[in-house]
């Protein structure tokens, strides 16, 4: 293996240095060359919006069916059966891609908005008696755990199981370290439960998960792949909404000004959540994995490495964006990697912007301000970024 021509960088993506505040890290990263050579990992990088985009616009060179985190299936085995959405190429991915997509589009949607209104509102009466409040324990937890277990289908008991399901998935995507290891403790119960939930005979009528199996009934997937689809959206739809929102929160807490943009229009929801998505992506890092010797941004990069991208990075790349690190709603965010791109962009966006965008507008027509009001804890993940627990002071606006 060699690291070529491009530069090097010792930095550690997945040490608690880097997730406590990963800014300066992702400066270096950028500034370090488009393509980067991470010593502490073996693996290549870029910290780039520009370079990450060829990446993604080139699955067969840059692959997912390695894996899309630091393993590298073709030479480690991975720690549960490979999602068949995430972590597969064409030709396979790409009907099981159509399905779950179809699944998830507008017609089934504009079922679910009237839905999560009455999820939002009922919440928001709940936190506008309370004033105090954790954004994570008592906004975005209850919230995404009662809307998108109901859309799937899945019964009530256990279903905060998905939120420790959630933090193996993506801490998994990270080395085998201390935060992957903790995150394994009791992972047999909470993949029995996933592994009983997305089963055809345990999911309610009506929901999106028996539409995957229904498909599977029409010949577009087959009846085995059905169970591991419905487990993608067990695995990817809720710690990412959850830190989200936590994220969305923090982010106006921090900047009231934005609230009182929000709040004198609400039908700025939509791209509030965009601009939080660019700012503080709650999807963090992830990886491909080169088919063939390749090059990039004229650095030569053998096959069958890791390629390590950096959302938060590419996010607030200073080429790419103006005042990168200024948090504006009303700011044109076309372009964020917060739902990566290409074939494997966000499967389930559409689905995550009208849970966020109906909870921003049932929160903006209430509270008149947001505030931390004590020390606030993170929620550390290899690739993931959000809070554990954030005390908020709600002000009613009237
Ligand atoms: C899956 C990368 C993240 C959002 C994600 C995690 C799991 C799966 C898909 C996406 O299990 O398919």
């Amino acid at each position: 293996m060699t690291q070529s021509d491009a530069s090097t960088s010792d930095i550690d993506p997945f040490s608690t240095e880097y997730l406590l505040d990963p800014y300066p890290f992702h400066e270096q990263l950028r500034e370090a060359g488009p393509v980067v050579w991470l010593s502490k990992w073996n693996c290549w990088g870029t910290g780039r919006h520009k370079e990450m985009n060829e990446v993604l616009a080139d699955p067969k060179t840059f692959c997912s069916g390695a894996g899309v985190g630091l393993a590298n299936f073709n030479n480690e085995k991975p720690w549960r059966q490979p999602s068949m959405l995430l972590e597969a190429d064409a030709p396979e991915h790409t009907m099981r891609r159509a399905v779950v997509g179809k699944v998830l589009s507008t017609g089934n949607l504009r079922r679910l908005r009237a839905d999560f209104e009455v999820a939002a509102a009922a919440l928001v009466e709940r936190l506008m008696e309370k004033r105090a409040v954790d954004a994570v324990a008592e906004v975005a937890e209850p919230y995404i755990l009662k809307v998108f277990p109901d859309a799937v289908g899945i019964g009530q008991e256990g279903r905060e199981n998905l939120i420790p399901y959630g933090a193996m998935v993506f801490n998994a995507l990270g080395p085998q370290n201390e935060l992957f290891q903790e995150s394994m403790v009791g992972i047999k119960e909470v993949s029995d439960w996933v592994m009983k939930n997305f089963l055809r005979e345990n999911l309610r009528p009506g929901g999106l998960g028996l539409e995957v199996y229904e498909a599977a009934d029409a010949g577009q997937v087959t009846l085995d792949e059905a169970p591991i689809l419905v487990r993608s959206f067990l695995s990817a739809g809720v710690d990412t909404t959850v830190n989200a929102i936590g994220n969305a929160l923090w982010c106006f807490a921090n900047h009231p000004e934005q609230w009182q943009k929000l709040r004198a229009n609400p039908a700025l929801s939509r791209s509030a959540f965009e601009e939080v998505l660019r700012f503080e992506a709650p999807f963090q890092s992830y990886f491909r994995t080169t088919t063939k010797d390749t090059s990039l941004a004229g650095t030569a990069i053998p096959g069958n490495q890791k390629f390590f991208m950096s959302v938060g990075a590419a996010n607030r790349d200073p080429r790419r964006w103006d005042q990168p690190g200024t948090f504006n709603i009303e700011r044109q965010t076309t372009g964020h990697m917060g739902f990566g791109g290409g074939i494997h962009g966000c499967v389930g966006q559409m689905i995550a912007r009208l849970e966020v965008e109906v909870l921003l507008t049932a929160m903006a027509s209430r509270i008149a301000r947001i505030e931390v009001s004590g020390p606030t804890t993170p929620r550390l993940n290899n690739v993931l970024r959000g809070f554990d627990t954030l005390p908020l002071t709600l002000y009613p606006a009237h």
